[in-house]
């Protein structure tokens, strides 16, 4: 076997990486002056008077994201204009100078709270564009109001799930330069939430290339390294041997992570894609887009390629004037996640029987039903292609099948799904990647026999579920 592929089959995510693919779905807020100016990106010079949102409900925000199954919140803390949305010691362009609470107020902390007593998870959004912030620009003395910044979120609010960090920027060529500090950022998130994922920015999560909620078919988690952090990486490239960059990625590329890809690449790495998208067109709350909220359709499509493609899924929710999600939101998100909690119900393979072509010893097909994600099935080493069959037991109509594989590695690289219809094999879905989970949804069917046959993958594939469902 090529060297490459095994090197590639052990490349694994870290702990942290793992607990964000397992929340599969969690939501962001866009949240500051923009909701009052009806703005997208505000200017910075906007006064926090007229910041006031009357009848703030952090709970209310808790439950819209909880009823569409959500299970973690990201809050713009401050977005590009630089206002805070908690009493900064380090700037005076903040919640303290508004009239909401007299100033007293703290939105990052009534989130966080009502996200703790939801068992939501609480995520941070903190713009590195800053333009209200004089010191941006003069890069030391920025980078330094940042951290005192990021410290300030990462020390007062409890566990941080995830630090969001956008790459957006539009100084343009004649605006001011800064130079991030990344180093220091990672460091201090590492030194004071280090169970935190660093999104986009960051080494941790990558942005899957588009907000308009695509997904690739084929979203490898296991990706060349010089993906990771593009812009640290772009800044070193400008002194560095030429050859040494040759071949450079973009996280909007088409192919990450195929053979191809891998074959020529001197270091791989774990960076899964998140899809971010917003509920409305816009990020921010314009009451002339309450009548433009996407359909359950459109989000459960969304949703079956982010979740269902082996990436996270994170929705943009913006809460209007009063400071609450608009009802015609509430109203579709509840929709949303009751479509998901019926069609999930009820796993028809759950402990029904299953064989395989090959397996080593103590990692038999029985594993992938037995609704235990630490355990798996899997061949002997070097072996790249088995077929899996299920046996349902009896016959039963069926229109999803989840495949996951075990989550310590990305391995199968080619498959196809059949299904059994009067002795004969027909086919469901041909495809590559699998990873943390694959959905296929396709018109119902009814068979006893499912049959998953593997034809290329590295080292050894692996498989902790075969999920079958019925929607209602
Ligand atoms: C972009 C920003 O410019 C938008 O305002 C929004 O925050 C989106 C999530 O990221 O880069």
């Amino acid at each position: 076997m090529e060297s490459f592929i095994r090197y590639a089959a052990q490349i694994h995510p870290s702990e942290r990486q793992l607990a964000l693919q397992e929340m599969e779905f969690y939501s962001f807020i866009h949240f500051t002056v923009n909701t009052y100016t009806d703005k997208e990106w505000g200017t910075g010079s906007e006064d926090p008077a007229i910041f006031n949102p009357a009848e703030f409900d952090a709970n209310q925000w808790v439950e819209a994201c909880k009823a569409a199954g959500m299970r973690g919140l990201i809050l713009t803390c401050k977005h590009h204009d630089g206002f805070c949305l908690w009493p900064s010691r380090y700037t005076e362009h903040s919640v303290k100078n508004s009239p909401w609470k007299n100033g007293e107020g703290d939105i990052v902390k009534e989130v966080a709270d009502a996200c703790r007593k939801g068992e939501m998870k609480f995520g941070i959004y903190l713009s590195p564009w800053d333009r209200h912030e004089r010191t941006y620009g003069d890069s030391p003395r920025y980078n330094e109001f940042f951290l005192s910044q990021l410290r300030e979120l990462l020390t007062r609010y409890g566990d941080i799930f995830c630090v969001w960090f956008d790459g957006a920027c539009g100084e343009g060529p004649n605006g001011k330069r800064q130079v991030n500090d990344w180093d220091a950022y990672y460091a201090l998130i590492r030194e004071l939430q280090p169970d935190a994922v660093i999104s986009v920015c960051g080494p941790d999560i990558r942005w899957c290339g588009n907000e308009a909620g695509r997904c690739r078919e084929s979203e490898w988690s296991v990706v060349p390294a010089s993906l990771r952090n593009n812009e640290k990486i772009q800044e070193k490239s400008q002194q560095a041997d030429e050859r040494e960059f040759a071949k450079r990625y973009d996280s909007q590329d088409q192919d990450l992570g195929s053979r191809d890809i891998i074959a020529h690449e001197p270091e791989l790495v774990w960076y899964p894609a998140e899809v971010n998208t917003s509920i409305r067109p816009g990020w921010f709350y314009h009451a002339s887009e309450d009548d433009q909220i996407k359909s359950v359709d459109e989000l459960l499509d969304i949703y079956y390629g982010a979740v269902g493609g082996n990436a996270t899924f994170l929705l943009n929710i913006p809460p209007d004037r009063r400071g609450l999600i608009h009802k015609n939101d509430v109203m579709r998100l509840r929709e949303l996640g009751d479509r998901i909690r019926h069609t999930f119900k009820h796993n028809l393979a759950m402990n029904t029987s299953a064989s395989a072509s090959e397996q080593k010893d103590g990692y038999d097909a029985g594993h992938i039903l037995d609704g235990n994600k630490d355990t798996y099935w899997t061949p002997e080493e070097g072996t790249e292609q088995a077929i899996l069959e299920v046996d349902l037991l009896r016959e039963v109509a069926f229109d999803h099948i989840i495949l996951q594989e075990y989550r310590y590695g990305q391995r199968i690289e080619r498959f196809k799904l059949e299904y059994q219809e009067a002795g004969d094999w027909k086919p469901l879905y041909a495809g590559t990647v699998v990873g943390h989970k694959r959905i296929f949804r396709f018109s119902a069917v009814t068979s006893r026999f499912i049959r998953l046959t593997i034809t290329e993958s590295r080292w050894c594939p692996t498989l902790s579920a075969l999920e079958v469902y019925l929607s209602q």
